[in-house]
C-alpha cells in the first residue's frame, strides 16, 4: 500500500469508521453491559437462579440465558426454590432445575427477581454474592453486582432475547423456545399493554431461530389440565361484578372437587379480566396455611402493584399480588374495599 493511498484512508476514515457501538438497551448503562459481558467471558462455572412460585418467565429466561452460556461453552446449573409447574417441562434442560445446586460457582445470576427474598431459600444459602440480575421488575432496587435492570420490557425473556448479542452470547434453537415460552406467558399471548414492537422484533428473531411460535403458544400457554378447567369452574360459578370490579374466591374445598393439585388459581384471574364491564379482576385463593393469595389485574391506567403493597405484596402497574391473613370471607371483604378505594381516588367505578 503506498503512503499516498494510506493517507487518504485516513483522511476519509471519521464517516467510515465504525462508530462506538450503541447501548443495546436504553435503560441499561452501556458500562454496565459491558462489565457484564466481561464477567461472562471470565465465568466458567454460573448458578442461575429464579423467584418462587416459578412462572413462564422466571423457567423460560432462565433456561434461554443458561442454555446459551452453554452453548458459549459454559458449565451452567439451573436452580429454584419451588417446583417447577408440569407446564414447562416440555422446555428443553427444564428437568435439569434443581432446588439443591451442586458445588462452587464464579458467576451467579439472577432472572425475573425482584428482590433476594424472592429466591426463597435459595437467597439465604448463597456461597457468594449475586453478580449478575437481569429483571424487568419496577420495585427490583438492584441487589446484583451488576443490574441489568429494564422496566419497560414486557417480560424479563423479552431482555434476555435482546441482551444476548450484546453480552456475546449465541442465539440457539433451543434459546429462542425457552424465551419465546417466557415472552408468551408474561404478555398473556401478547395481550398485555407493555407489550411493543420490540417485543414483536425480538419474537421475530426467536421464530427465525427456529422456536414454532404455535406450539410454544400451546404448551406453555393455552393447554392447561382438565383439573384446572374444573377449578375455574368453581371460581366462574361465584363469579361477582360491582363497581367495575369483577371477583371470585377459589376455596381448599373448590380444589379437592376438581382434584387440582396445583398451586394457587391455575391462571383463572387472567380470564376475569376478559369481562368488559370490569377495570380491576381479582381473585382470593385460600391456601392450606390457613392465608389467603390475592390476585390483581387492572386495566392501564389503573396501579394495582402500590394496592398489592400496601398488603405487603406486589408487582407490576396491571398485574400484582398477596398473600393475606385468612380467613377468607374476611380477606374478600378486606381487599374489596381497598380495591373499591383505588377505583374511587382514580374517578372510576359506581355505574357498571
Ligand atoms: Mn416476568
Amino acid at each position: 500500500m503506498t503512503p499516498a493511498i494510506k493517507k487518504r484512508k485516513r483522511a476519509a476514515s471519521p464517516s467510515v469508521m465504525p462508530t462506538p457501538a450503541a447501548p443495546a438497551n436504553g435503560a441499561i448503562p452501556p458500562a454496565t453491559l459491558a462489565a457484564a459481558r466481561r464477567r461472562i467471558a471470565r465465568a466458567n462455572r454460573v448458578l442461575l437462579l429464579t423467584h418462587v412460585s416459578p412462572d413462564g418467565d422466571a423457567v423460560g429466561s432462565l433456561l434461554g440465558l443458561g442454555l446459551a452460556l452453554r452453548a458459549a461453552g459454559k458449565e451452567v446449573s439451573f436452580a429454584c426454590a419451588d417446583p417447577i409447574p408440569d407446564t414447562f417441562r416440555f422446555l428443553p434442560a427444564c428437568g435439569e432445575i434443581t432446588d439443591n445446586p451442586p458445588g462452587q460457582f464464579d458467576l451467579i445470576v439472577a432472572l425475573d427477581t425482584a428482590d433476594v427474598g424472592r429466591l426463597g431459600k435459595l437467597g439465604e444459602n448463597l456461597s457468594r454474592p449475586i453478580d449478575l440480575a437481569l429483571d424487568h421488575h419496577t420495585t427490583n432496587p438492584g441487589y446484583a453486582d451488576l443490574n441489568l435492570i429494564d422496566e419497560a420490557a414486557a417480560s424479563t425473556a423479552e431482555l434476555v432475547a435482546e441482551l444476548l448479542e450484546p453480552l456475546g452470547l449465541p442465539l440457539t434453537r433451543s434459546v429462542a423456545e425457552c424465551l419465546l415460552a417466557g415472552i408468551i406467558t408474561d404478555t398473556l399471548g401478547f395481550r398485555t399493554s407493555n407489550v411493543t414492537a420490540k417485543t414483536l422484533a425480538l419474537t421475530h428473531k426467536l421464530v427465525t431461530a427456529g422456536a414454532s411460535l404455535p406450539e410454544v403458544y400451546d404448551l406453555s400457554f393455552y393447554k392447561r389440565s382438565f383439573a384446572a378447567m374444573r377449578l375455574w369452574g368453581y371460581g366462574l360459578s361465584r363469579m361477582k361484578l360491582e363497581d367495575r370490579i369483577v371477583w371470585t374466591t377459589l376455596t381448599l374445598h373448590d380444589k379437592e372437587q376438581a382434584h387440582y393439585h396445583g398451586q394457587g388459581d391455575a391462571d383463572l384471574v387472567n380470564t376475569l379480566t376478559s369481562v368488559r364491564e370490569a377495570d380491576i379482576a381479582l381473585i382470593l385463593t385460600e391456601r392450606d396455611d390457613g392465608r389467603v393469595k390475592v390476585s390483581w389485574r387492572a386495566v392501564p391506567g389503573l396501579n394495582v402493584a402500590t394496592l398489592a403493597a400496601t398488603f405487603g405484596g406486589g408487582g407490576h402497574m396491571a398485574a400484582a399480588g398477596a398473600e393475606i391473613p385468612g380467613p377468607l370471607d374476611e380477606a374478600e371483604k378486606r381487599v374489596l374495599e381497598a380495591t373499591r378505594a383505588l377505583l374511587k381516588a382514580n374517578g372510576s367505578g359506581g355505574a357498571v
